[in-house]
């Protein structure tokens, strides 16, 4: 297997959700457990959006962040990661695309491409969402998703998912620290 270079380390672009309870602090909260058990490291965060319900319209509105950093953790096992994290900040099993007070999807890793029963990366929908693309495109905007050939840009600006996404804490204000 050709690794993506000699230290295996990949680029990963996360996005994260919350519709439910403190969703600023439920955002905070995952984002120090990436931190804390060094999944990632170099974390560049988004800004956080407040985002309109896709999917499952009746529902409260979201805040939605993108982060992208540095993981030598293989993907597996950062999904197994992602997975246990919502399961300690006690997300209970719902309805499809329903209410969630933490919800962590993989985007990117590097360039690979998986299709498995457990894990679909790149995640399969995030060309047609928004509340992914915007904050995704704020810290990876040239990023290339490596199965259509076109860059976070790219995909937001063909991206018919018209519902709503605005700024709600900018990125200079923001204290992931
Ligand atoms: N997540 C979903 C379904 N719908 N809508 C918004 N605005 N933000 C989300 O994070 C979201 C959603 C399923 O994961
Ligand atoms: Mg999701
Ligand atoms: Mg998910």
């Amino acid at each position: 297997m050709v690794k993506n270079n000699i230290l295996n380390q990949n680029n990963v672009l996360i996005s994260l959700g919350s519709n439910e309870g403190d969703r600023e602090k439920n955002l905070h909260t995952a984002i120090g457990y990436l931190k804390e058990t060094e999944a990632l490291s170099n974390i560049v965060s988004s800004s956080i959006y407040e985002t309109e319900p896709v999917g499952l319209l009746d529902q409260p509105w979201f805040l939605n962040i993108a982060i992208s950093g540095i993981s030598s953790m293989p993907l597996t096992n950062l999904m197994q990661l992602c997975k246990s994290i919502e399961y300690a900040m006690g997300r209970k099993i719902g309805v499809r695309w329903g209410q969630r007070n933490i919800d962590i999807d993989i985007l990117l890793y590097g360039t690979e491409t998986v299709h498995s029963k457990q894990l679909i990366v790149p995640h399969p929908r995030m060309q047609e969402r928004r509340f992914v693309l915007m904050p995704a495109a704020e810290i990876a905007g040239d990023r290339i998703h490596p199965i259509f050939g076109e860059t976070i840009n790219e995909l937001l600006q063909s991206c018919k998912d018209r519902s709503i996404v605005k700024e709600l804490i900018s990125l200079q204000t923001l204290d992931l620290k």
